[in-house]
């Protein structure tokens, strides 16, 4: 028998319980944790396909060094050679590190003590950079400290949640399900919605407030004021515990909230609501952190819960949502380079004092090192010169991507620590280490609501990968460090970072885990999810703030003075704002999620949104393609023509690299413009212009092996049976049955071809021994095939698949909506008219459709609203 284990799930910062069991055929069985407070047995659609990506298929098995295999020894032997050669002839700020809110604590901790401890700069950064840096910020500003006030319980227990810049439906999924079973049960909670695009997540808002983009602090200033004026605010809680008002409030009543572009009604029934209610949350995110004003609509934010006194309480107070499975601890371990480690700060020569002491290290670095966007821009000129990058890949998610490729393909060295070999940024990496991945890997990870949760290994290693403290503690000891990095396990780490969090609250620091200095192997193996502060000798409450308390020197809370920044007039050449983001099945660079077919159902491609009065101007119709351009680089999506943007603004999602879809890659068109405070890149706001990308030809294949295309565009995604791709472009082979058979590398296999006369259109079909081995549809117009269709011939002896679609009689299921239950958009559309479904439970009854992980639950009611729009214009 089996058995079940309980850990936790690598994706998103909700960081739920997930109980995992290996099954007899190889295969992995996954389920939400019942006990775990973070879902209580949900999951989302990701967390619900971690099976299907665990396989070792593309593993990295080997260290490389130039592409060739190597083993260990040699590979650190030459990463510490070569760091110690820089060191020595450049200075220690000649090295880097850039690692990653996907990393364990217990590999954070030992990256960050190896880099400023031993190596002696504080130059490590981390993708947390890109994702919560403006959060960070903004607390450390208004508490004096890096800390999240709000729990996930405050959640549901809010009278009105306000979710600015978050898609949550999307993003934080299990999230989005507890609130909204508990505005089910408490129908006069309010949600609203604060998004310049309205997304999945305004399915459960009583208020939509599609304000123009970067106009948040306008808002949020504005009810400030209101508060002062309608008497809302908290005389006593601020002449207590809080500073600044006086000039907070002046700034805020100088801002004029008219430009939000939002109606007047609508600015009311918002004021209205956050007047009326006190229990209020504010759930915020990458709407608000990646910005170049990102720490100052942080602050705007706390301000108006500040003045209220809504906060430090039950079911009230702003709640930053982390991206990542472990943004948190990172932040814990200071992982960030203008930190030190336990929330200690850099500058303050007493804790660096205590830091080095308790480490008994040879030297703690006096200065901050360099912010990502700096760190890549030092490197690209040759001031860094050693680099190791460890579970990201800045070359396609750092902002002015093609610079950044262009900066590590110039680094003297380059380590990449990665599951996989062929990401954008191992590709160009000198060495290559195999890192042991979700299922394989023992630590902590702190979740946004500051829960340590247990994520548990019970896979062997992939062939001879190695976890990340390991090969950080195998490069420290070979450059002669070996007194700290004398680790054994995970839990020996774990204790070391608990004990020095204990010194840190000496020090009158709040995060304190000392309690867990002590733990014993045993323990720290059946550690329960707990929240922090978690102290060893006193009992502490993790309400935080809820004495009025904070970690200031004066122990006020400070009240900034924020104004709303006047928006740049754009360029003529690039007159369009790129709003950037997330889909719901997809993570990141999706080194893990494409290799679930289900996943890739949901998008099988990068696209545009665009609004059609400005698709219509540009000349672009439904599902053509467009060339995003700027001075930074250029970008290929198809296009996708909806209200759900305003005009004038974009938004494009940013999973797509080189292996996926290389001219889809959207941050090359981002800038590298950084809030002045966190450094935080602006990743919502590039200008760009959009021209049509007129290729000669549009194709759609399917095929039982990976293909090798040539062309301008090509995206690929996975299918159970092969993989589909989309293809464009810019010159017309000789003939096509030529051109599929190189395509398919299928010059043995019979061929089946329906051809036009002018070579405008075609559709030919492998087969081998009757089985349909692939397919390729040309025209001179994007594609109109049945994908689900096509998808699913493959493997068979379909004899109709250059029909396209299924021949009269047969059912296409079209898109899929429920990745799950792999239910298509057709079939729910025909089970609302046949059935006169009303509701999407009763959805759920007829298909199974929104039953599993609920993910798609936002997309069944988009889709009951249009089919009973539709029979009410009828
Ligand atoms: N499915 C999925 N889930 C994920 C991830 C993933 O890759 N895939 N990644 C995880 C990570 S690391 C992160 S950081 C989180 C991010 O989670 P979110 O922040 O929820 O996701 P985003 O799509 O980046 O952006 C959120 C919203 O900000 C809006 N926005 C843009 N500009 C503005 C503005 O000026 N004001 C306001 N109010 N809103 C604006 C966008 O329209 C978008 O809908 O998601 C996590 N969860
Ligand atoms: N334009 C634009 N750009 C963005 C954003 C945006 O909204 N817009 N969002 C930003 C944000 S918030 C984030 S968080 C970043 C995310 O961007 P990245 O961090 O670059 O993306 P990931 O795909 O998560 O990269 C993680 C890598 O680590 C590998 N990996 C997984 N587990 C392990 C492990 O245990 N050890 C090691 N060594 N490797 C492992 C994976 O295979 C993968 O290659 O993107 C940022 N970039
Ligand atoms: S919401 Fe989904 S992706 Fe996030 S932790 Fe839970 S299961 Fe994983
Ligand atoms: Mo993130």
């Amino acid at each position: 028998m089996s058995q079940t284990v309980c850990t936790t799930c690598p994706y998103c910062g909700t960081g739920c319980g997930v109980l995992a069991t290996p099954t007899k055929d190889g295969a992995l069985a996954v389920k939400g944790d019942p006990k775990h407070p973070a879902n209580f047995g949900r999951l989302c659609s990701k967390g619900s396909a971690l099976g299907e990506t665990v396989s070792p298929e593309g593993r990295l098995l080997t260290p490389m060094i130039g592409k060739k295999q190597t083993s260990w020894d040699t590979a650190l032997n030459i990463v510490a050679e070569k760091f110690k050669a820089t060191v020595a002839e450049h200075g220690p700020d000649s090295v880097a590190l850039y690692v990653s809110g996907q990393l364990l604590t217990e590999d954070y901790y030992v990256a960050n003590k190896f880099i400023k401890g031993y190596v002696g700069t504080a130059n490590i950064d981390t993708n947390s950079r890109l994702c919560m840096a403006s959060s960070v910020a903004g607390h450390k500003r208004a508490f004096g400290t890096d800390t999240v006030p709000g729990t996930y319980d405050d959640l549901e227990l809010a009278d009105l949640v306000l979710l600015t810049g978050s898609n949550l439906a999307w993003c934080h999924p299990v999230l989005y399900q507890r609130l909204s079973a508990a505005k089910a049960k408490r129908p006069n909670m309010k949600v609203v919605v604060i998004d310049p695009r309205r997304t999945a997540t305004c399915d459960l808002a009583d208020l939509h407030l599609g304000l123009r983009a970067g106009t948040d602090i306008a808002l949020f200033n504005h009810l400030l004021r209101a508060s002062y004026e309608q008497g809302c605010v908290d005389a006593e809680f601020v002449a207590q515990h809080v500073t600044g008002f006086d000039d907070t409030l002046d700034a805020a009543s100088a801002t004029d909230v008219t430009v939000t572009g939002l109606s007047a009604q609508d600015i009311d029934t918002f004021t209205r609501f956050w007047l009326t209610t006190e229990k209020t949350v504010t759930v915020f995110s990458q709407g608000v952190n990646q910005s170049d004003h990102g720490t100052d609509k942080v602050n705007a934010i706390i301000n108006c819960h500040l003045a209220t006194g809504r906060i430090g309480k039950a079911g009230m107070g702003p709640l930053s949502v982390t991206g990542q499975p472990n943004a948190m601890g990172g932040r814990e371990v200071g992982g960030l380079a203008n930190m030190l480690a336990a929330h200690l700060d850099i500058e303050n020569a007493d804790h660096r004092a205590a830091v080095q002491s308790f480490w008994q290290s040879p030297t703690v670095p006096e200065k901050a090192g360099l912010k990502a966007v700096d760190l890549f821009r030092a490197i690209g000129e040759g001031k860094v010169k050693a680099l190791w990058v460890m579970c990201t890949n800045p070359a396609v998610s750092m902002p002015d991507a093609k610079a950044v490729r262009a900066a590590i393909a110039g680094c003297d060295f380059v380590v990449v620590s990665d599951m996989f070999g062929d990401t954008d940024t191992a590709e160009l990496a000198d060495v290559v280490l195999p890192a042991t991945g979700w299922g394989e890997k023992d630590g902590t990870v702190t979740n946004s609501d500051r829960t340590i949760s247990r994520q548990r290994g019970f896979l062997p290693p992939t062939g001879g990968s190695l976890h990340d403290w390991q090969a950080i503690c195998g490069v420290a000891k070979r450059m002669g460090f070996s007194d700290g990095f004398n680790f054994d396990s995970p839990a020996q780490i774990f204790r070391e970072h608990a004990a020095l969090s204990g010194v840190a609250a000496a020090l009158g620091k709040d995060f304190d885990i000392s309690g867990f200095a002590d733990l014993s192997d045993t323990d720290y193996d059946a550690l329960q999810p707990t929240r922090w502060p978690f102290p060893a000798h006193k009992t502490l409450s993790d309400r935080m703030f809820q004495d009025g308390r904070f970690f200031t020197p004066t122990g006020r809370a400070n009240m900034l003075p924020i104004a709303q920044p006047v928006s740049q007039t754009t360029s003529t050449d690039t007159p369009f704002r790129l709003n950037t983001g997330r889909i719901r099945d997809q993570w990141h660079t999706q080194t893990r999620t494409a290799r679930s077919p289900r996943l890739n159902q949901h998008y099988g491609e990068p696209f545009l949104e665009i609004h059609p009065e400005d698709a219509l101007a540009l000349g672009l119709r439904a599902a053509d393609l467009a060339t995003l351009s700027n001075a930074h680089g250029q970008s290929i999506l198809r296009v996708l023509i909806t209200d759900r943007v305003a005009r004038g603004e974009v938004f494009a999602p940013i999973h797509w690299t080189a292996a996926t879809a290389p001219s889809g890659r959207i941050s090359d068109v981002v800038s590298p413009k950084t809030d002045p405070f966190s450094g935080q890149p602006d990743s919502k706001a590039a200008e760009v212009g959009i021209r049509p990308f007129a290729p000669k030809w549009y194709g759609f294949a399917v095929s039982q092996s990976e293909l090798h295309p040539k062309s301008d565009y090509w995206a690929k995604s996975r299918l159970e049976a092969g993989w589909q791709y989309e293809l464009a472009h810019q010159e017309m082979p000789n003939c096509w049955e030529t051109y599929a058979r190189l395509l398919f590398d299928a010059q043995d296999a019979e061929i089946s071809s329906v051809l036009d006369a002018s070579r405008d259109s075609a559709r030919i079909a492998f087969h081998k021994n009757g089985v349909l081995i692939g397919a390729l549809f040309v025209s001179d117009r994007p594609v109109a095939v049945s994908r689900s269709f096509t998808g699913s011939q493959l493997g068979s002896e379909s004899e109709t698949v250059l029909l396209g679609r299924p021949a009269v009689g047969q059912p296409d299921p079209g898109p899929t909506v429920c990745a799950c239950f792999s239910v298509g958009v057709n079939s729910i559309l025909k089970a609302i008219e046949t059935q006169s479904l009303v509701s999407v439970e009763a959805i759920g009854e007829a298909l199974s459709a929104g039953t599993n992980c609920g993910s798609c639950k936002p997309e069944l009611a988009a889709l009951l609203h249009s089919a009973q729009r539709r029979v009410a214009a009828e």
